[in-house]
Order: C-alpha cells, then structure tokens, then sequence
C-alpha cells in the first residue's frame, strides 16, 4: 500500500475553507466523550455533562481508538482496516470532515502536539502492510510513508513485518515516539522535515505495545509484553532512561499517574497473565532512588486486565480485569485508596448496575470526565445483546449513571476530549 492506493482513499469531505471559523455548538467541548462502538464499526460522541448522544458516526471497522487534536477541535479515530476519519468538533453537528486508509491492518493515531506545530500533523501505524504514514492534520494528506522493517533489537536478525505500536506525541521535541512491535525498537521520528527525515531508534525489547506518559509528559513508559518489561523513553534527552522488570504480560493501556505516600510521583500497570498491578517510581529529581524501580506491587482482583485509571483530582486507582475467565471477575472493577493502598481494594459491581440480562457483559476501561469526579466504565457485551456505558460517582463510589440507548452497540473505549488532549491519566 504506496502512495497511489493511499491517495486513492483519500477524501476531504469538507475542505478546511466551507469548515466554521469557530465553535457553531453550545457543547462544552472539552468534556465530550468519544467512545469506540466496536462491532457496529462507529463511534458515539457523547456529552460528559448531560450524558446525551450527540452523534453517531461510522467509521472504520472495529475502531480501536480516539485521540483528540492539540486544540481540542479534531478527533481523530483509526479502525482496525487502518481507516482513519477525521471528526470536527466545531461543527454544529459535529461530523467527519476527512477520511483516509493507511494501511489494511492498523491500531493507532496520533497528533503533533509539539509548540508551533499545534494541530498540524498527524501519524498512524499499520500492523499491515508494516509503515507509518505522516500526513496533514486538518485534511488528512498522506505525506510520508516510511517501512518499518528491520532488524530485531535481540538476536538482530531481519523481521520482514513489524507491526506499529503505540504511538505518541512529545511535548519536548517536533517528534512522534512509535512503538515497532517485534524488532523492540522505539522511534522518535523529527516531523520538522520531512524530506530530511530525522530518526533517533531507540533498542528496547520485544513486543512493544501500549504505554502512556508519566505526570511531567517527558518519560514515556511502555510494555514490551513478550519480555514482561516496561521501557522508560526520556523524550527530552531522546534516549531509553530504563528497562524494567515486571511480572506477566503488562499491559498499562496508557497507565495511570498518582503521587504514593511513600514513593512520591509513580506509574502503574496492570497485567494479562497475573494478578500484579506494578508501581514504578517517575520522579528522578526528588525520588532519585525510587525512580524506574518496580517500587511496589498490588494484589488485583486476578489475571486478564487490561486498563487502570486515575485522575489528578482523584485518590482512586480503579483496575479493570475484562480478559478474566471468571464472570465475577470480568464483570467488576477493584478501586484501590491510593493513600492506602494496603487496605486492599474494594470491588464494584459494574455489569449488574447496568442490569443488561444475558451476555459476557465485560467491564472494560475505566476513563474520568474532565473534572475528575466521574468515572466511566463501559459494560461490553455482545454485538446482539444490550450493552451500557455505567457512570460513576469518583467520590462515593456508588452509581451515578447508566446510559444504556439501544444504538451503542458494543461500547469499549472512551476518550474524553479533554484528558485525552492533555494527555491526563
Ligand atoms: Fe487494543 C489501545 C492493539 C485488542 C481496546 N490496542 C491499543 C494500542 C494498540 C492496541 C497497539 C495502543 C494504541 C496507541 O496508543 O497508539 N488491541 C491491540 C491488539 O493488537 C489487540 C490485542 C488484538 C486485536 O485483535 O486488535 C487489541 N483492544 C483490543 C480489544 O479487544 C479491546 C479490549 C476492545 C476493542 O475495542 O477492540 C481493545 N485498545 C483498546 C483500547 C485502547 C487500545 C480502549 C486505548 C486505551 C487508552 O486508554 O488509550
């Protein structure tokens, strides 16, 4: 998939001139969630304060996820057939304004986020064929497309089909950070000139996969989940800071960032293969002993989780354990006191708040609104059966909401506009 098959699919819907100089709605931007319909290949924009349906809109098949623009304006959401639409959200009803494939295989997006370079670019990373492509943020225009390919960062033989990880924007420099899965290497890719590209590779481990920033957004942390390992990338000095053991698969999604009683500022992963939720210590400043050192380990509700979540308003750790073959285990949350984090946890049951009747119901990604006193869980059930977003109040803990309209058809993630722009977690 060149260039050509690239342009071939590309289409502006709404040129950047016939779009609206300002916001044309009374929504409060900041607080819409954008949340991935996976089976019904949509994604429903929702009101963080009313809890309304603002518009459902198709896009790619098995969206996997939103992230939103610098600004706030542009939602951008990839599907698993690499299809990217571009969603405005200052139209009056906000829509897609642009489309493009990028690949036949893909799982992430993402923006320029970098000064100067606000809302100007975007990347996404295909499984297959194995490439990013760097195109224009307002219209989707592919620009470069670069191979993946290479020699693994272990045995350092060639691997012909590395697939695109995480990706994310750094704040220190004009840079995107890609995760290649199999060869174990982290690129920080220089956006300034494309003609003259720049790449810093940076040897991690096998199979890098997802990973978020630590509080300060300079240290990137990410899985390498075939070598139980999380890597620290320090985006200001363009180097690995560290590579640290943790115990089994971890998968953080982007993890979650709290100030521990003891250990200062720390980031948290849960785990596929086993019960840990892993702190690692970010502050090399004022922790400079704790800092990228497995500090502590929780004790979750069991294997088979995906996502943790917290909010800087919030002294809750809320962990999910979706991929869990228990039913009570997967259809629950365990919310953890982060002041005291060896009382254990409490568990909430999210599936029978929803009260969907039959189904596997998953409880799965835990997201906070804006304001960090809500958080919102989604109940995932099958694509025939009823599934609910359930909302709950951060401070007490009990049910707050369940938004459970006929049309969000299998509900998984959920991005609120404003945490994810500012890259809260
Ligand atoms: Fe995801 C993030 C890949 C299955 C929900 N998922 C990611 C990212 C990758 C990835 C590489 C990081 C993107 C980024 O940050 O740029 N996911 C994969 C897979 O390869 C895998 C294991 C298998 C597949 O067939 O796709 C997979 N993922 C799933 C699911 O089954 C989930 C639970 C439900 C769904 O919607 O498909 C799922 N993945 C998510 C979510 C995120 C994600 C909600 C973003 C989390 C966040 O908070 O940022």
């Amino acid at each position: 998939m060149g260039m050509k098959e690239m342009r071939d699919s590309w289409k502006v819907l709404i040129p950047e001139d016939q779009r609206p100089t300002r916001q044309m709605n009374d929504w409060n931007l900041d607080n819409i969630f954008s949340v991935t319909l996976r089976d019904s290949g949509e994604i429903a924009l929702i009101d963080g304060d009313s809890k309304q349906i603002i518009n459902i809109i198709k896009t790619g098949y098995a969206v996997h996820i939103s992230r939103a623009s610098h600004s706030g304006r542009y939602v951008y959401t990839i599907g698993r057939d690499g299809k990217i639409d571009l969603i405005d959200l200052w139209m009056k009803v906000p829509d897609r304004v642009a489309e493009i494939k990028i690949g036949l295989e893909a799982r992430s997006v993402e923006t320029s986020k970098y000064k100067g370079y606000e809302d100007k670019l975007a990347v996404a990373g295909a499984y297959w064929p194995p490439q990013y492509v760097i195109m224009d943020g307002p219209t989707l225009e592919p620009k470069k497309i670069v191979s993946t390919r290479g020699m693994t960062v272990d045995t350092q033989e060639y691997h012909p089909a590395p697939r695109v990880a995480a990706i994310v924007a750094s704040h220190e420099h004009p840079e995107f950070i890609i995760n290649v899965k199999e060869t174990g290497r982290i690129l920080l890719v220089d956006y300034s000139d494309l003609a003259s590209l720049k790449t810093t590779t940076l040897d991690a481990a096998p199979f890098l996969h997802d990973g978020g920033w630590d509080s300060t957004k300079r240290y990137f942390l990410t899985a390498a989940n075939n070598s139980d390992k999380i890597a620290v990338v320090d985006s200001k000095e363009q180097k690995l800071a560290a590579l640290i053991d943790v115990d089994k698969i971890p998968h953080p999604g982007r993890g979650a960032n709290f100030v521990h009683p003891k250990y200062g500022p720390v980031w948290a992963t849960s785990a596929l293969g086993n019960e840990n939720i892993t702190l690692i210590g970010t502050d090399p400043v004022n922790h400079p002993q704790y800092a990228w050192r497995a500090v502590e380990v929780l004790k979750g509700q069991g294997g088979g989780s995906l996502f943790v979540k917290t909010h800087p308003e919030s002294t809750n750790l809320w962990v999910d354990t979706t991929l869990n073959p228990t039913a009570e285990a997967s259809q629950s949350i365990a919310v953890f006191d982060i002041n005291n984090l060896d009382k254990g946890y409490e568990v909430l049951p999210i599936a029978e708040w929803a009260n969907l009747g039959e189904g596997p119901k998953r409880v799965v990604q835990p997201e906070y609104n804006k304001a960090g006193d809500e958080v919102w869980f989604s109940v995932w059930n099958g694509k025939d059966q009823r599934s609910a977003l359930v909302v709950v109040d951060d401070r007490t803990r009990t049910l707050k909401a369940v938004l459970d309209d006929p049309r969000l058809i299998t509900p998984t993630g959920k991005f609120n506009v404003y945490n994810t722009m500012k890259d809260v977690y």
